[in-house]
């Protein structure tokens, strides 16, 4: 059997997270088009006859001369020396800038291996396909360039082969069902915050913040019930969020329904939603009743 610690790396938006997805078969990590989704370095658990792959989804690398930032990249690489490989997503789709080549710097200067992987296929040209091979092959000399599409499961199989030939031989550090080690508040408040990130545009993703108040499960009734708010910064951005007569929250409620309901298939559930402003209770508690019951499925 092999075991192996995958670190995945690249901009933001270059698909990390729908990789991880992809890969899991679930969602482990949430994705959206807004760039600096991920928040946290979340694990995803691939298990085959092969053996395991854990693989760490990481906020998008981005680059800056700030000092905080630089404390992170520092923190990155340190990080990345204890994995047995990391896996490079390129995302060809955008030329190649100062940020790419921070990453490809920082990423030959690591004695593991690495895998470079040119992702998008399904929407890039092949002058595109072309001239990221070459810049990778410029700035990667002699590690393995592959091309695959994260979202419509394209080249991943052979992700995976390229990856299990770097894996260590080592016993399953993980259950061969598990697919991700985050715990059950954290999994449901990350699949509302997609929700309601993918629900809004311009700068208020970056405020959004999800909170679980409470999981319970009432045996008696089979029956899963969680509490969550939406916390955003200012009054104008809970009204953006809420929506006309409620119209928004309820679409978040419906779409996050569905997905928590993946995570408890054979239990019924209740998911109650609300949107705070900065962890206080403010207006709109109406709509939102109303709109907890029209929609509670
Ligand atoms: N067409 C296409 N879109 C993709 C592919 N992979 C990811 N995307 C899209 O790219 C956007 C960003 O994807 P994410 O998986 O959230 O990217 P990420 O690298 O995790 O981003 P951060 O967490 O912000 O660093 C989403 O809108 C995805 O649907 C792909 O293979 N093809
Ligand atoms: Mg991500």
């Amino acid at each position: 059997m092999k075991c192996a610690s995958v670190a995945i790396i690249g901009r933001p938006s270059s698909g990390k997270s729908t990789l991880i997805n992809t890969i899991c078969e679930s969602k482990v990590s949430i994705t959206s088009p807004t760039p600096h989704t991920t928040r946290n370095a979340i694990r995803g658990i691939y298990t085959d006859s092969r053996g395991q792959i854990i693989f760490t989804d990481t906020p998008g690398f981005h680059i800056s001369e700030k000092k905080f930032q630089k404390r992170m990249q520092d923190i990155t690489v340190a990080s990345l020396e204890e994995t047995d490989a990391v896996l490079y997503l390129l995302d060809a789709t955008r030329k190649p800038g100062s940020e790419e080549d921070a990453i490809t710097y920082m990423l030959s200067g690591l004695s593991v291996p690495v895998v470079c992987c040119i992702n998008k296929k399904d929407i890039l040209t092949d002058r595109q396909i072309a001239d990221a091979e070459e810049y990778l092959k410029r700035s990667m000399p002699g590690r393995t360039i592959l091309t695959a599409s994260a979202k419509d499961d394209d080249g991943v199989d052979e992700i995976l082969i390229e990856l299990f030939k770097h894996a260590p031989e080592g016993e399953l550090l993980y259950d061969e069902d598990a697919r991700t080690d985050q715990d059950l508040e954290f999994r449901v408040s990350e699949i509302i915050r997609e929700k309601a990130m993918n629900s809004v545009t311009a700068e208020i993703p970056y405020a959004i913040m999800v909170e679980v108040s409470d999981l319970e499960y009432n045996e008696a009734e089979n029956k899963v019930w969680v509490r969550a708010f939406i916390t955003v910064e200012r009054e104008s951005q809970k009204g953006i969020m809420v929506g006309k007569g409620g119209e928004n929250i309820k679409k978040i409620r419906i779409a996050s329904f569905k997905d928590i309901k993946k995570i408890f298939p054979s239990s019924k559930l209740e998911l109650d939603l609300r949107v705070r402003v900065n962890g206080k209770w403010k207006s709109n508690d109406m709509i939102l009743s109303k709109v907890f019951k029209e929609t509670q499925a």
